[in-house]
């Protein structure tokens, strides 16, 4: 399973806290593209694909959600809870977004600009790509 939780290191002081994110320092690749997902209601469920060639972190910077991934031979359950942890996802892993808290707002770093062609949101595609790149 090609991801891991990568715990963040915290500024802190009697002001608040600060957290710094920097492209092959603390985040393991070059940063091409950030967006961020907000006002997704609990009932909704988001993801549901997988990338050819992209990496990225997942942090909620605000509440709570849970991923499942899936890298076509295992399933895992990963609550994201915390801003100062980020959920690195390799290339090639199914993922599926859900649970999400009231105001749950999540930033993502990716490696590469955003590009449709390179999902796969057919999961009989996805074991498909496994099974004959492996
Ligand atoms: C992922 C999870 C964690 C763009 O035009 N540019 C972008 O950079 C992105 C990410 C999306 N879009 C468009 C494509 C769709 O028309 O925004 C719309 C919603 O995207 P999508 O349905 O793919 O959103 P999620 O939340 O299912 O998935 C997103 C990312 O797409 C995906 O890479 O890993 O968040």
């Amino acid at each position: 399973m090609d991801y891991k939780l990568i715990n963040m290191k915290v500024f802190g002081d009697e002001r608040g806290k600060l957290i710094s994110l920097e492209g092959n320092r603390n985040i393991p690749f070059e940063i091409k593209r950030v967006y961020y997902i907000y006002d997704t209601m609990p009932d909704f469920e988001r993801g549901k694909h997988a990338h050819k060639n992209l990496e990225q972190i997942i942090i909620a910077i605000d509440g709570s959600c849970q991923f499942v991934l899936d890298d076509g031979k295992t399933r895992e359950e990963i609550w994201l809870n915390r801003p100062d942890v980020g959920l690195y996802i390799g290339k090639n892993m199914w993922r599926e977004m859900r649970h999400f808290s009231y105001g749950c707002k999540l930033m993502i770093l990716a490696s590469e600009y955003y590009d449709e062609k390179e999902y796969i949101r057919d999961y009989g595609k996805f074991i498909e790509e496994i099974n004959t790149s492996f």
